[in-house]
């Protein structure tokens, strides 16, 4: 990134990755998302699966993606793959916006995903932080073998961050593509 000019269409294998990210929130599959489909699918979601403190963070994480990415500077009420497509790399190129992600995703990991505080995520804790977004556990191990880079069976918080980041920046494939869950699209 950036990707794109006017008439350029994205490059094939970035736009698979935004579709299979897409496809995780399209839950009735007619191409299309609503706020509910994210932010409060995802909140219902995670009660019981995060206590009052983390819950409240989730809650703000998900507006926040909400408002910043699917809705954007349009105020969208509907998203299309291409809306989000756009959105994604709009965002990419503003300014600033490196340090935006570093937040929401450090946020991320340290409030909701690191669940013991030790600075790494196990296959366990990374399992129960994609399946606050429906992501079953039995597509989460090949996600985490993809994802950690170092031999001791761990996601570290740079890992994490690095890769949130590199789903939505890298063009071509690489193990960022499973961050959000298995590669479907
Ligand atoms: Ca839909
Ligand atoms: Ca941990």
């Amino acid at each position: 990134m950036p990707l794109k000019s006017a008439s350029a269409p994205y490059p094939e294998f970035w736009l698979r990755k935004i579709r299979s990210m897409f496809a995780m929130f399209d839950h009735d599959q007619d191409g299309v998302i609503h706020r509910e489909d994210i932010v409060d699918w995802c909140v219902k979601n995670a009660k019981g699966r995060l206590n009052q403190v983390q819950m409240e963070v989730f809650q703000e994480l998900m507006d926040e993606a909400w408002e910043y990415y699917w809705a954007g500077e349009e105020k969208r009420t509907e998203v299309t793959l291409y809306d989000i497509a756009d959105s994604v790399n709009r965002t990419y190129q503003a300014p600033g916006f490196k340090a935006l992600q570093d937040k929401w995703l450090g946020t991320c990991f340290d409030k909701v995903a690191d669940i013991d505080g030790d600075g790494y995520l196990t296959l366990e804790e990374f399992t129960s932080f994609l399946g606050l977004f429906g992501v079953h556990p039995l597509s989460v191990p090949a996600c985490f073998e993809a994802l950690k880079t170092n031999k001791d069976d761990l996601i570290s918080r740079e890992q994490f961050v690095q890769k949130g980041k590199e789903f939505a920046y890298i063009t071509v494939n690489s193990p960022a593509k499973m961050f959000w869950g298995p590669f479907i699209a």
